[in-house]
């Protein structure tokens, strides 16, 4: 009787680690698939930018992203000299926003030789640094509410660090400098804006 009712149990766990097993392999099947089909519409939508590379899936998406918003930066470093470390900022009309950052390489306080990245119209820029040597350092060298300034860091000193995003599309009619409106920079401390394919 016990050797009876062992096999039945030997028999209902073989049906049961039976029909397990069976189930297995399908299960997988069906989130695999549906998984591919919802990456695959969200792939091209993304990576859409960079045109080329269909590829395949989320990781060449994000990856596509980087060189893209790489070529929408500049960096433009200043010193304790008065000097930038560029006469020209090159701004793609592709870019839907331009991040400019300012680095002090000095040491020096910014009461004494702070900078600051100021954008503007070239016609504009005598005014707008007259303005801004009138607003004083709290305002950061840039008259409140100036209509000429397309964009504008705030004044940093040695070691800091500080960016200002502007709109490529603010930059198309005319030609603009950009320059650090601390009293006495702007004659040294200029340069190009320069709107590029
Ligand atoms: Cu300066």
């Amino acid at each position: 009787m016990k050797a009876y009712l062992a096999l039945i149990s030997a028999a209902v766990i073989g049906l049961s680690a039976c029909s397990q097993e069976a189930s297995k392999p399908a299960e997988p099947a069906a989130p695999t698939a549906s998984a591919a089909s919802e990456a695959a519409p969200a792939a091209p939508a993304e990576s859409a930018p960079p045109a080329d590379a269909p590829a395949s899936e989320a990781v060449p998406a994000d990856n596509a992203a980087a060189p893209a918003a790489g070529n929408c930066v500049a960096t433009v470093e200043s010193n304790d000299n008065m000097q930038f470390n560029t006469k020209d900022i090159q701004i793609s009309k592709a870019c839907k926003e331009f991040t400019i950052t300012l680095k002090h390489t000095g040491t020096q306080p910014k009461s004494g030789m702070g900078h600051n990245i100021v954008i503007s119209k070239a016609e504009d820029m005598d005014g707008v640094l007259k303005d801004g040597a009138s607003a004083g350092a709290e305002a950061d060298y840039v008259k409140a509410g100036d209509a000429r300034v397309v964009g504008h860091t705030k004044l940093i000193g040695g070691g800091e660090e500080t960016s200002v995003t502007v709109d490529p599309a603010k930059l198309a009619d005319g030609s603009y400098k950009f320059y650090c409106s601390f009293p006495g920079h702007g004659a040294l401390m200029k340069g190009d804006v320069t709107l590029v394919n």
